[in-house]
């Protein structure tokens, strides 16, 4: 009978071993250096342990032996190795396989996060939770779960395993539920899926449908989007290169009602210039391959390679894509948001301007390199295309009107001169296109409308990005990812103190670091980056040194900042040291079209300039020059930092009205492949997009929470004297003493029990091991009765 009730609580153990706290409770992170509160009970206890090779990856394995400060180690290939034992970190045990959230685990560290996703990740299996956060990654190829039965499994609530679709589905309820606005923040590096995620997520917004086909709508703004703004780039074929928020709206009836587009920092560079290996924006490429004959003959169209701009790169077609398949799949979806056909012809009008404009050349005419516009077939075809004379195309190309000492003069530019016109030009057209169509698609979307019910808005943004060389376009992206941390960090901190306040616990001794010196550093007036780039470029005479030295002047001091040789700056991210080279930082921040462009533009009499041109000479209205302005005669507008600033902090203030869901992409490897998960890669991801934050932010206060009577089920056979009362407060307190665990590692709140980082996973060795104990026990009883 002895051996029958053991095996019954054997069940039960094994049983709560399998649920080991789950959601409600999460388990500690371990120093990731060393055995942190560990190293007393030592490696030779724990049986399985990782251990960092010298190709920088981790390794699981069996400590054979520890003699001092080294230990013998038997790796899962058969491998032995001499280590030191503080480099061990503990392993997890079996049970604790591929979890569904991270927080799960009962050893928290580098290797055990790396090993739980690549556990799911081989059984294609790509979201896993961390905590609060949703960890998506790429798999590289089509995995099934997605369609209309997943859709409707995640709706009934019928399917409960990590997703996107449980996240879309959690905002919705939430959105009922609390009738506050919700937002899905999608982050991570280039590649990662961001785009697919917000298109995942979009698509199960629209399963709830709208009426007059507005979810339809929605649908077919992406590969329009994509289109124009989508490019080749040598880390994704198909990179977005700007950021987006899209707000979709419902009614009372909880149907969706409309939705608005907001774009971000759209790479304008790309329509002139692209590096080897990636191709511009995909809409020229699919123009040139899919235009039907009379447009092709109207438009003056040729095929790729024979534009400039398209044949600098030795790429113009993309593995898998029929780009001129994907011309009638954009058209239709111009359709689909009531763009009309003959603002659509207009639109490929001014497509084929941009490419006809790379192809204009100059001519030399005297010896101080001045030009004149050639009359050959591409200065005639943008003349055409635009509605303007070749003259005053020509007059716009090579000369420009400027004021000096209130004189106006007309100054002859250069060939280089003339060629950087000619690309602002291109971009400036480019660019008021793309914000055109954006304004399109909002009309059809009713993005304009009154609304009176509530929303849900994905944000698909660039993440953090560090390279060897780092330029203006880091530098925006990754103060976005300054402000966008933050909010991330705030958000959590709310729900930890929200937690610990509910239970009764002291919430002043838990501290919380954030990036608040960071963004200091950006945004302080007038001494920040952003402030003394602006002041810099209002100087004629600034160069990007003079912007460099400005920097190592005013804010050396600065713990964030560090002055580098030459024109470069490293700022210390909340994601790691960024190094920026300050090349093209001015101009880029001017981003200035001289007025000789304006004018012709609007001189034009083709549709779409006339609103362009209308467009930036209100601009130029609203920002009267002042008198330090460059040469008084360029078109006065805030600078593109300033005008990101205003962007984001309006864009922050949007998601602090709503609760935030966020996901997290990563991409396992950087060859685009199904299959191959580097761990180096996913770690450093792991840290930029906040993942490890999540955890050292809970690890910052009392990251494991168990129920009392949790506590007591789980531990309680381990006390050596038995308990007076049995209610489990007592047999809880009773086991914190037995196992002498100091009074600032844990709090008692008045349903929960909180510890500091690393407690309970004492408490689980000795659980284990007398299970084991219990186990061995058993299997002896076994044995002798056969
Ligand atoms: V960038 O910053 O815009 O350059 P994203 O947006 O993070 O980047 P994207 O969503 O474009 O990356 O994903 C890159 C590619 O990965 C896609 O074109 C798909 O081929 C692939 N991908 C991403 N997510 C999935 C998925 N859930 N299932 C299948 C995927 N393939
Ligand atoms: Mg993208």
């Amino acid at each position: 009978s002895k051996t029958s009730s053991m095996e019954t609580r054997d069940l039960k153990l094994e049983e709560d071993a399998n649920g080991v706290d789950s959601a409600s409770s999460r388990i500690s992170f371990q120093n990731e250096s060393k055995w942190d509160d560990h190293s007393s009970y030592g490696a030779k206890k724990t049986q399985q342990a990782w251990c960092r090779l010298s190709t920088g990856n981790w390794a699981l394995g069996k400590v054979l032996s520890t003699s001092g400060s080294e230990s013998v180690l038997s790796t899962s290939e058969g491998k032995v190795l001499k280590v030191s034992t503080e480099s061990l970190l503990p392993a997890n045990p079996e049970i604790l396989n591929g979890v569904d959230d991270l927080m799960q685990l009962s050893y928290l560290h580098e290797p055990s996060v790396l090993y739980n996703l690549q556990y799911r990740y081989d059984q294609d299996i790509i979201y896993t939770k961390a905590g609060p956060v949703l960890v998506a990654i790429n798999p590289f190829k089509k995995v099934r779960l997605y369609g209309n039965d997943f859709i409707e499994g995640y709706k009934r609530q019928k399917m409960d395993k990590p997703h996107v679709y449980a996240i879309a589905d959690a905002a919705i309820r939430e959105m009922k539920r609390d009738e506050v606005n919700q937002s899905i923040i999608i982050s991570g590096e280039s590649g990662a899926g961001k785009t697919e995620t917000a298109k995942i997520a979009m698509q199960y917004l629209a399963s709830l449908g709208g009426g007059s086909g507005i979810e339809y709508e929605i649908l077919q703004t992406n590969p329009i989007l994509e289109a124009f703004g989508n490019a080749k780039t040598a880390r994704n074929n198909n990179s977005s290169r700007f950021g987006k928020l899209i707000e979709i709206h419902f009614g009372a009836t909880g149907r969706i009602s409309g939705a608005a587009i907001q774009t971000f920092l759209l790479e304008k560079s790309r329509v002139v210039q692209c590096a080897d290996g990636e191709r511009s924006y995909h809409i020229f490429y699919q123009l040139c391959a899919g235009a039907p004959r009379s447009l092709r003959e109207k438009l003056n169209l040729r095929k790729a390679e024979f534009y400039k701009y398209l044949n600098q790169s030795s790429c113009r077609s993309i593995a898998g894509v029929d780009d001129s398949e994907m011309f009638f799949a954009v058209m239709e979806a111009m359709n689909v948001v009531h763009i009309s056909k003959e603002d659509q012809d207009t639109v490929f009008a001014m497509l084929a301007a941009v490419l006809w404009l790379g192809n204009i050349s100059f001519k030399v005419i005297d010896n101080e390199n001045h030009i004149t516009v050639v009359s050959d077939e591409g200065a005639q075809t943008v003349a055409k295309l635009l509605g303007c004379t070749f003259d005053s195309l020509n007059m716009a190309l090579s000369t420009r009107k400027m004021t000096v000492r209130n004189e106006k003069i007309v100054q002859k530019l250069t060939l280089e001169q003339a060629m950087d016109t000619r690309d602002a030009l291109a971009k400036s057209i480019y660019a008021s296109l793309f914000e055109w169509i954006v304004e399109q698609i909002n009309m059809s979307l009713g993005a304009g409308k009154r609304r009176t019910g509530r929303s849900i808005s994905i944000l698909d943004i660039y993440g953090f990005e560090s390279f060897t060389r780092n330029s203006f376009e880091q530098f925006c992206i990754n103060y976005a990812n300054e402000r966008l941390q933050q909010h991330f960090n705030r958000h959590l901190f709310k729900l930890e103190q929200e937690e610990y306040i509910e239970d009764g616990i002291d919430w002043a001794k838990v501290d919380f670091e954030d990036n608040q010196d960071c963004l200091n550093l950006f945004e302080k007036k007038p001494l920040g980056l952003l402030s003394l780039l602006d002041e810099e470029s209002t100087f004629p005479n600034a160069t990007d040194l003079t912007f460099a030295t400005k920097l190592k002047q005013h804010l050396d001091s600065n713990p964030c900042f560090k002055g580098e040789r030459g024109k470069a700056f490293t700022v210390s991210h909340y994601a790691g040291e960024v190094m920026y080279n300050t090349t093209g930082f001015l101009e880029k921040n001017r981003d200035l079209l001289h007025v000789d462009l304006i004018q012709l533009l609007a001189s034009c009499t083709c549709n779409l300039p006339q609103i362009f041109a209308a467009k930036m000479l209100v601009q130029s209205d609203d920002y009267p020059s002042g008198p330090a302005r460059l040469s008084g005669a360029d078109s006065q507008k805030l600078s593109v930092t300033t005008k990101f600033k205003g962007q984001l902090f309006q864009l922050m203030q949007r998601l602090e009205s709503t609760t935030p869901h966020f996901i997290r992409c990563i991409k396992p490897n950087s060859l685009q492949q199904p299959g191959i998960y580097g761990q180096e890669l996913v770690l450093s991801q792991l840290k930029c997009c906040g993942v490890l934050e999540v955890v050292r932010i809970s690890r910052s206060g009392y990251p494991t929470r168990m129920t009392h009577q949790k506590f007591a089920r789980r531990y309680g056979f381990l006390l050596l004297e038995s308990v007076a009362s049995q209610d489990p407060l007592s047999v809880s307190v009773a086991i914190l003493q037995q196992f002498n665990i100091l009074p600032d590692m844990y709090q008692v709140g008045y349903t929960k029990l909180f510890f500091r980082t690393g407690q309970i996973g004492l408490l689980e060795d000795t659980r284990n091991r007398t299970l084991h104990g219990i186990l061995r026990v058993q299997s002896c009883f076994r044995g002798h009765k056969a």
